[in-house]
């Protein structure tokens, strides 16, 4: 099945600057900034730049200079926020499609910490 991209998507717009946003962090490849709606002390959504619409597009999509710069942001961003996995710990989350409630189609990572989270698989 072919993904379809959406460029009037929300990140797409905040992408090109037609919305702020609160940047944490950003490289040649990926964009991170907080959530709207925060959940825990920290919540951050980290997107990669180019039009992926979900995990599984980006993984079987992009390139591995992409790949490579947003799965070391995720870790450059737990360490900024201090919640890396040794110390207090965090929890990464991609909702995707339907079934996995995917309100913004682009590819987004949650990194939630900053408080005990409990246990989520529902
Ligand atoms: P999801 O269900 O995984 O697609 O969650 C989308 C998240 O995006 C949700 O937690 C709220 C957040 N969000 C939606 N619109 C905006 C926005 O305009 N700016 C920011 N910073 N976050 C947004």
């Amino acid at each position: 099945m072919g993904y379809t991209y959406d460029p009037e998507n929300i990140f797409a717009r905040i992408l090109r600057g037609e919305i702020p946003n609160s940047t944490v962090y950003e490289t040649e490849h990926t964009l991170a900034f907080r959530d709207i709606n925060p959940q825990a002390p920290v919540h951050v959504l980290v997107i990669p730049k180019g039009p992926y619409v979900s995990y599984d597009h980006f993984a079987q999509e992009a390139s591995e200079a992409e790949i490579v710069d947003f799965t070391r942001a995720l870790g450059k961003i737990c360490e900024m926020e201090g919640v890396e996995a040794h110390g207090p710990g965090c929890r990464f989350i991609s909702n995707a499609g339907h079934d996995g409630v995917q309100e913004v189609p682009h590819l987004h990572v949650h990194i939630l910490g900053g408080r005990p989270l409990g246990r989520m698989l529902s």
